[in-house]
């Protein structure tokens, strides 16, 4: 062997002629790699790696963060210059900065005037720096003064938020990569980690090779991380809450819950467990789809664990009853002890690079900080922090991104600004959308990407700098923050989303009064002191100790800089007044489009590993992209050949609200009744999804509708209309 071996060419790395690596974090998901991107002698970014002495990834990165530098040589499509019209059906003409702010602040104040503060509404993102998110909430809470300000997170975390607020009185995942370590249970809830947060994969990976523990798997599909678990629990779509009241169930009925924490450390045992006792894992068995013996083994598994955490993502969090989905994981982990200790925990992964920084510093939901619109106290330092009337806030947040538009529909919203989301792609129902944004009187879409779908109902659009053509921090899912230097230049004249708020905030008369300090820098200095001795604590972050320590887990104060804080509630304090978690009764409610004779197909939707959303930088990243060029859906065979549906072939999907036509592959991967379709290209899914809403977190089911399929007898015309949708 070894001698076949050496006769191979020895593997060579290409000199890439590197003379500086400067420090990142990537600009992806949110697991928050510590990434460096090399420059050459030009100062060009030729090279990205992973750095070894980084806890998260430990010199690993994933094939988006590999070809990371790309971003900055591959432009096309980037925004240069910023463009103007004045009907959506002109032509756009190259403009000033100055020209397209002046207009768009005109427009915003003519809005006001006319039709109140709350006509002009801002969605935001997850993928702007916090110091971008505190500046713009400022901007929004302080100085323009709408209360229909909210951020695409909306469509992705704000279940999540949504729960852990019900269950612990305040948003923050208490637990960290390291529980896996020490755990001695894991369950897993409609996360794919595999392909959408593969280095946090990896680590569960490391553990599990050097100690075995049961990890069990809760996804409809057989995903990769399903093949690889010792259980996998094919749930039918949406009923995780019935499975979660059952475990509950076995678990209390078995004696196996942690009778001393409950009593310590929790309110509302009563009530919940006379709930959970309706749950009897023969009834529940009927609705979830998983036998009543499994359901038993499983409870026991994790019941009887030192150690158990749960992890979820968007399986429990994009559906009908995502909050509740959150709430029952909480209390699960509450009855069995298993919150703020050592593998024992509730862990959201959360989904963009820096959805964390948004619901911590950019207001959205209320006031930066984890402070609330509706507490008194909140409000008042926050006013005097910015040097504001305190009566100029909204006592109540106002509309969720799931319902601004909407409110856009019914002519109560007149003008809107986007930042660095693309809803003509991402949100349920994309022919209502565009109907929708037509409807606008003043559109102003501020992206890295001209060539983003929803630009094409803009009437001013403002191109801005990406990623690491930026400086500031992300927040990943451990709550670390993590910083991004300086690598480059913004492309052409876009600016960095800093820069435009600043600029669009001294426009404004208020905004010339208020502090809004130009540097990164500057405005992190800001967050340390509105954060000192609260829970979201970054008071003993600097940039260098961030960068040295290659990130920190907030609470870090002075006392504990520059480790941070690895768990939240290790104490068995929590943030509601007393002091104590709650445990919820949650009933369950079936309210989703089932399949039935005319649609009798689960349309389920979600990712692939290679690219990233609605793929305008990773499908120019050709690394990226030549693995799945074109739209696609996952059917099961058996089901495909009942419809004389070939591997390979078009076939066409069509739903309540419209059709799409997408190429078949054939895999056990999904039950019969079930077909996948990733999210990330134009003109496919989301033509067909329902995007019912949660009733806590207004967040889309956007996993679960109901669809029927037939196959296309003209395949070639079907590859034409195809490549149309890969031109994009
Ligand atoms: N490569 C890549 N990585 C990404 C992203 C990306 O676009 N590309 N996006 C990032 C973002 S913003 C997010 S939010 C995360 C999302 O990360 P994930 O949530 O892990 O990814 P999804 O593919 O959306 O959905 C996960 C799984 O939910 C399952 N599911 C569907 N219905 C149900 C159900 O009723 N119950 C249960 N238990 N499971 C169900 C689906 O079958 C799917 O396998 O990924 C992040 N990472
Ligand atoms: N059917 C279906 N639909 C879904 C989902 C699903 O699972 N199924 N998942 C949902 C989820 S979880 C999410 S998070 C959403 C995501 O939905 P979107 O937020 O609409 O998707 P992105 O493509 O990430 O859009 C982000 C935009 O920001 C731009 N951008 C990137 N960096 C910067 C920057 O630094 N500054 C500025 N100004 N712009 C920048 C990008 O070019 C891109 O246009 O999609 C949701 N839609
Ligand atoms: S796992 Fe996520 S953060 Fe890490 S390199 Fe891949 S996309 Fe980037
Ligand atoms: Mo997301």
């Amino acid at each position: 062997m070894l001698f076949g071996r050496k006769k191979k060419n020895p593997i060579k790395i290409a000199d890439k002629g590197v003379r500086e690596w400067r420090y990142a974090t990537c600009g992806y998901c949110s697991t928050g790699c510590s990434i460096e991107v090399g420059l050459n002698a030009d100062n060009e970014p030729v090279a990205s790696r992973g750095v070894a002495d980084a806890d998260v990834n430990r010199g690993k990165l994933c094939i988006k963060g590999m070809f990371e530098h790309e971003l900055f040589r591959k432009t096309a499509g980037r925004g240069n210059k910023p463009l103007i019209r004045d009907n959506r059906w002109d032509e756009f003409r190259e403009t000033s900065w100055n020209e397209a702010l002046e207009k768009t602040t005109d427009e915003i104040k003519r809005i006001q005037q006319d039709y109140g503060r709350d006509a002009f509404s801002i969605v935001s993102t997850g993928q702007i720096m916090t110091e971008e998110f505190y500046t713009l909430g400022k901007l929004a809470r302080g100085v323009v003064g709408t209360n229909n300000y909210d951020g695409n997170t909306t469509l992705c975390m704000s279940s999540a938020v949504s729960g852990y607020k019900r269950s612990f009185g305040s948003d923050g995942p208490p637990g960290c990569y390291d529980d896996f370590e020490h755990t001695d249970c894991l369950l897993a809830f409609g996360s794919n980690l595999p392909e959408q947060h593969p280095i946090i994969y990896w680590r569960l990976q490391e553990v599990r090779e050097k100690r075995k523990f049961p990890v069990i798997v809760v996804d409809p599909r057989v995903t990769m991380f399903a093949q690889n678990a010792d259980i996998h629990l094919p749930i039918s779509p949406g009923t995780d809450l019935v499975l979660l009241n059952a475990l509950a169930h076995v678990i209390l009925e078995e004696g196996l819950q942690d009778s001393a924490y409950i009593e310590a450390h929790t309110d509302g045992y009563e009530g919940f467990a006379k709930l959970v006792e309706q749950y009897d894992p023969v009834s529940a068995a009927r609705i979830c789809g998983i036998d009543e013996d499994t359901i038993r083994n499983v409870a026991r598994v994790y019941g009887n664990a030192g150690a158990a955490m749960s992890i979820w993502t968007m399986g429990i969090n994009q559906s009908t009853h995502g909050s509740d989905g959150v709430v029952a994981i909480n209390n699960l982990n509450l009855i069995t002890g298993n919150i703020g200790k050592p593998g024992g925990t509730s862990l959201s992964i959360t989904g963009q690079c820096n959805a964390m920084g948004t619901r911590e510093w950019s207001s959205c939901s209320g006031l930066p900080g984890y402070r609330a619109l509706e507490n008194d106290q909140d409000r008042k330092d926050i006013a005097e922090f910015w040097g504001i009337e305190e009566e100029f806030f909204p006592q109540k947040r106002g509309m969720f991104m799931t319902d601004i538009l909407p409110a856009i529909e019914a002519g109560q919203i007149k003008g809107l600004w986007l930042v660095a989301t693309n809803p003509m792609t991402s949100m349920a129902n994309t022919q209502r959308i565009r109907k929708t944004l037509e409807k606008l009187e003043f559109l102003v879409v501020q992206d890295a990407y001209g060539d983003v779908e929803t630009n094409e109902y803009s009437h001013v659009f403002l191109p801005a700098a990406v990623w690491a053509e930026k400086e500031g921090c992300f927040t990943n899912t451990e709550r670390r923050v993590n910083l991004i230097r300086n690598v480059c230049e913004p492309h052409g004249d876009s600016k960095t989303d800093l820069w435009i708020f600043n600029e669009v905030a001294s426009h404004f008369e208020r905004g010339r009064k208020i502090n809004f300090p130009e540097t990164a820098e500057g405005v992190f200095e800001e967050l340390r002191d509105l954060s000192r001795g609260r829970m979201l604590d970054y008071s003993g972050m600097t940039y260098d100790r961030i960068e040295a320590n290659r990130g920190i887990q907030w609470p870090c104060n002075e006392d504990n800089a520059p480790e941070g804080s690895q768990r939240l509630y290790s104490d068995g304090k929590f943030q509601h007044t007393n002091g104590k978690a709650q445990l919820i009764a949650l009933p369950f409610f079936d309210n989703n489009e089932c399949p039935d004779e005319e649609y009798p197909f689960w349309l389920n939707s979600g990712r692939v590993v290679e690219h990233f959303h609605t793929r305008t930088r990773t499908g120019k990243v050709g690394n990226g992209n030549k693995f799945s060029p074109t739209p696609y859906m996952e059917m099961n065979p058996d089901a495909a050949a009942d419809l004389g549906i070939e591997h390979s072939s078009y076939a066409r999907l069509t739903s309540r609200r419209g059709d799409a036509v997408v190429m078949v592959q054939c895999t056990q991967r999904v039950p019969r009744d079930m077909v996948f379709i990733p999210f990330h290209y134009h003109e496919c899914v989301n033509r067909l999804s329902l995007g019912l809403l949660d009733p806590h977190s207004r967040q889309p089911a956007y996993k679960q509708c109901a669809v029927s399929i037939e196959a296309i007898a003209d395949q070639n015309a079907a590859a034409v209309r195809n490549l149309a949708a890969r031109a994009f």
